[in-house]
């Protein structure tokens, strides 16, 4: 049972959060996030700039002083922190779920599911704080000789738009966990809810700078984080343009770690002996959920042409039961998309899909004046070179293409410069494995779907990407590994 959602949330926290407190930003400048279901303002935000990351740096390297009260205190005590932190944003899910939902128009469910999420990966997290341990090594020689793995330092931790409270923890969690230091920017569209997190995170009793929150847009804020000099290390969701000026900023910079988990053209394939309406149900979801705006959508569904033209057809009739509107209402299951910028760029590719041959099985279409929202749509008859086939959509609309032979699908497949998800669709054991080995992506799903887990590791091959968010492999991103030999009188074995 969800809580139940607040319509019209209060915003309570609008300013930059530095030192657990909120201030405004140095040049005072504001700028609106809007609710893509009204197009209306909920709120001005301060708008950060170069002089308030420069102040939020300087906190975080504070707080990361030897001596300081975070690098002092037990590593189990931060995982307790954690925990607290957790308690706290379960005690507030329907508020903070119901501010996402307002500033970002994903249904209200998924919103509580994100949130749910986020708090799985705390939990997750603070249980790894107090193991997070070195080795011992026999080298040559009358030494000792033993590795720490410390904590990077700083870090600074661009969030997209799309699961803007979830991705924040995605980051901010397995940092914590290594005893590092944040400094956040959250996307300018929606900075509500990780405004708010800075409220839980002073809550739980982390020391004053240990996590920054600034909110400002990518070229003045998030470049400023990306170009400081006493940065350790970025980790960044987005697109993969900005990903790769992120890599040249760091290169340019002080060689910042970086981590990168961009956009995404995820293969779908289905083969004829699966059960139909349990493929055409994963295959919908997994390109129609968050209303397509989700890296590892589905987008490139391949269905064997033994089952083609039923599953186009199956695949249209549920696109066009797909219950779109008010975020708020609880059968929902497609809000608006998050704003002019993407609406347009959706409509602008479904238009291309159209011109190019593809054939519209349903949608196609806005709807309406109101908000942002386009109809789920479904294309049939789809070719490789279609731009619909080839370039990151982030909507509601789904490719659908034709295949007839294993080794020609594993090559059309892979034949994209992204690489995040790959789904397989099928009963058989050996060919299941030949496809999990075979396509060339971070997360290869057998008869399922946008399976990602607090447990397991989640990120990109090729351009779609580098390093690992989550599980066991995501807290590599946060620590660095050193070497300390000790000359002693006498080794024994
Ligand atoms: O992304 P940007 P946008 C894809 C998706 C979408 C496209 C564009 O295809 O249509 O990207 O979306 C910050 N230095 N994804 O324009 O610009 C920005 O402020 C430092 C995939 O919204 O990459 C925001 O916080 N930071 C994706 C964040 O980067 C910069 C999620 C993401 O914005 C910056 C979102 C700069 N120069 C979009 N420029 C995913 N992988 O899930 C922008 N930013």
């Amino acid at each position: 049972m969800l809580p139940p959602p607040i319509r019209n949330p209060d915003v309570k926290y609008t300013q930059a959060f530095i030192n657990n407190e909120y201030v405004n930003c140095v040049s005072g400048k504001t700028f609106p996030t809007i609710n893509p279901t009204t197009k209306q303002k909920i709120a001005d935000v301060q708008a950060g700039d170069k002089a308030d990351v420069d102040i939020a740096v300087e906190a975080a390297k504070a707080a990361f002083k030897i001596g300081s009260e975070w690098r002092r205190m037990d590593a189990s005590k931060r995982g307790v922190l954690l925990m607290k932190l957790a308690d706290l944003i379960e005690r507030d899910m329907s508020y903070i779920a119901s501010l996402e939902t307002t500033d970002n128009g994903k249904p209200y469910k998924n919103a509580c599911g994100d949130v749910g999420f986020a708090i799985a990966i705390i939990r997750y997290y603070a249980g790894w704080a107090d193991k997070i341990s070195g080795k011992t090594i026999p080298i040559n020689g009358d030494y000792f000789c033993y590795t720490r793995h410390e904590p990077v330092g700083i870090c600074g931790q661009i969030v997209p738009w799309n699961y803007p409270f979830q991705l924040m923890f995605f980051k901010v969690a397995a940092a914590l966990a290594c005893g590092c230091v944040c400094v956040v920017k959250p996307a300018e569209q929606t900075p509500l809810t990780s405004l708010y997190a800075g409220s839980l995170i002073k809550e739980a009793g982390f020391p004053p700078g240990v996590v920054n929150i600034i909110p400002g847009d990518g070229p003045t804020a998030g470049v400023a984080i990306t170009h400081h000099p006493d940065v350790n290390k970025v980790s960044f969701t987005g697109s993969t343009e900005v990903g790769q000026l992120i890599m040249q900023a760091s290169g340019m910079s002080n060689l910042k770690r970086t981590s990168l988990e961009l956009g995404g053209k995820s293969p779908n394939i289905v083969f004829g002996d699966v059960d139909l309406d349990a493929a055409v149900a994963w295959s919908h979801a997994a390109v129609m959920e968050n209303m397509g705006q989700c890296c590892v959508a589905g987008t490139r569904t391949f269905v064997h042409e033994s089952i083609y033209d039923e599953f186009v057809k199956k695949s249209a009739s549920m696109a066009s039961n797909r219950v779109v509107g008010d975020p708020f209402d609880e059968t929902t299951q497609n809000g608006p998309q998050i704003d002019d910028v993407q609406f347009g760029k959706i409509l602008d590719l479904i238009e291309s899909g159209k011109k190019e041959g593809a054939k519209v099985e349903c949608g196609g279409e806005k709807i309406g004046d109101k908000g942002y929202y386009i109809q789920p749509t479904v294309f049939s008859n789809v070719q490789d070179n279609m731009r619909i086939a080839k370039e990151e959509i982030f909507g509601p609309v789904q490719q659908i293409l034709k295949f007839s032979d294993e080794d020609e699908v594993i090559e059309r497949a892979n034949n994209t410069h992204y690489g995040l998800g790959a789904a397989v669709f099928t009963n058989d054991i050996n060919r299941a494995l030949k496809f999990a080995s075979s396509l060339q992506a971070g997360s290869v799903w057998v008869n399922c779907n946008l399976a990602v887990s607090a447990q397991g590791p989640f990120g990109g091959f090729k351009m779609s990407g580098m390093g690992r968010e989550l599980g066991e492999y995501g807290l590599e991103e946060y620590l660095e590994v050193k070497n300390v030999v000790i000359k002693i009188p006498q080794k024994n074995s």
